[in-house]
């Protein structure tokens, strides 16, 4: 069957390659070229006046768009089963300009009770200035959801695994719950832990993805990116309200260009963090230095069944406390060789970092305890690197903190 049959749907790794680009429009250049410009110039003052009342097709000013961005958000929502996507210049851009586009003062929003520090501190401290009222749940209770929801809600968010502790939600049951509800509240997912390779959140009934691209997507520690992936008629209301007129969260063309490099190799790259972070975490469960694994691979993990029926992998972050708490987790960070000390992830490298005094410091200590991020919490994102010499440096650094 040939590739440009319709009926035929290539593979994910063959789209995260090819999917929204045409190189004989762009003669015959293997990689697409990209366009860093701020504007476009019109034919006519007639086909401005068009582009601008969207009577016709054509990029106007990169604030709204850019060719070289068309191309990652064809390929974005390919590959997570979505009508549409919208790259922004952050994670932080994409779900401040989604909440700002769909909701208005009064209205309710239902999360979980544990989500990335600055999502927490967007939600607690900033759309609460506007009269916007959260409710933090349990997501992984679906009858807990269930029973937050209001006449007033207009959208439920969780992240799934969940930085950083890593607990897995239904998604599924969750929409379904949601939606039987009231079919106008949104469900918003935000899949940076897993990417669309390990899950795709849409086709379990979700409404919305986001992702912070900064890292799997983008893949390489060198870009700040962000993405949201839905239906089409609210991209483009995010893309016209949220970016356009209240965010500016633009992204840049040579970010968007450096992402959709990365996704050439996401799929093999999810596979390898995948892998090693699975032995990684199997052989530090069974350290004396331990005190409990965060993994959804682990078969002892209460989300293993969920994670094994929702995910394709298990992906390539792993918490875990030490005996000996805070104290014991700052010695062995302190004693990692190879290992970075280091905020972000998903990168070549592996990275670690302390969530209480760093990507979850904007809760407050009793926030903390009511949201269940530990003060002794250790997060790892297992690199790239031969899983031997990762091994190897955990391990010199768990004897060393003795
Ligand atoms: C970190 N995280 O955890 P930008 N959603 C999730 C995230 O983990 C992040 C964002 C959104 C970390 C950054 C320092 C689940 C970020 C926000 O950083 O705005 O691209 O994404 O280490």
């Amino acid at each position: 069957m040939k590739q440009s049959d319709k009926a035929h749907k290539a593979g994910f790794a063959t789209r995260a390659i090819h999917s929204g680009y045409d190189a004989s429009t762009e003669k015959g250049s293997l990689t697409p070229p990209i366009y860093m410009t701020s504007t476009f110039a019109f034919d006519s003052v007639e086909q401005g006046a068009e582009r601008f009342a969207g009577e016709a097709e054509g990029p106007i000013y990169s604030r709204l768009g850019n060719p070289t961005q068309d191309i990652l958000e064809t390929r974005l929502a390919d590959l997570e089963e979505g009508e549409a996507a919208l790259a922004t210049a952050s994670g932080m851009g994409a779900i401040s300009a989604t909440f700002w586009t769909l909701l208005s003062a009064g209205d309710h929003i239902v999360a979980d009770k544990t989500l990335y520090g600055c999502t927490f501190a967007l939600l607690e401290h900033g759309l609460t200035k506007f009269g916007v009222t959260v409710s933090y749940v349990d997501c992984c209770d679906v009858k807990a959801v269930e029973a937050a929801l209001t006449a007033q809600t207009r959208l439920v968010y969780f992240e799934s695994p969940v930085n950083p502790t890593l607990r897995v939600m239904d998604i599924a049951a969750i929409s379904e719950r949601v939606h039987a509800y009231n079919a106008d509240i949104k469900v918003i997912v935000d899949n940076t832990y897993c990417t669309p390779a390990l899950q795709r959140p849409l086709t379990l009934g979700a409404d919305l993805v986001v992702h912070s691209a900064t890292k799997y997507l983008g893949g390489h520690g060198d870009l700040i990116a962000g993405a949201v992936i839905g239906d089409a008629e609210t991209l483009q209301r995010i893309r016209l309200e949220g970016i356009k007129d209240m965010t500016g969260a633009v992204i840049s063309p040579m970010t968007a260009f450096l992402i959709q490099r990365g996704l050439k190799t996401l799929e093999i790259r999810m596979q390898r963090h995948s892998e090693s972070a699975l032995k990684i975490a199997q052989w530090l469960a069974e350290q004396p230095e331990i005190e409990h694994v965060y993994y959804p691979g682990l078969e002892e993990s209460p989300f293993y069944e969920l994670a094994k029926k929702q995910m394709a992998l298990s992906g390539g972050m792993i918490a875990f406390e030490l005996k000996g708490g805070l104290e014991m987790g700052k010695r062995f960070m302190s004693n990692l060789e190879m290992i970075k000390r280091a905020v972000s992830l998903g990168d070549a490298e592996t990275l670690c970092q302390h969530p209480a005094s760093m990507t979850h410091s904007t809760y407050t200590p009793e926030e903390r305890i009511a949201h269940g991020i530990s003060e002794g919490l250790v997060r790892l994102s297992i690199g790239l690197e031969s899983v031997s010499d990762i091994q190897d440096d955990v391990r010199q650094a768990l004897t060393a903190a003795r």
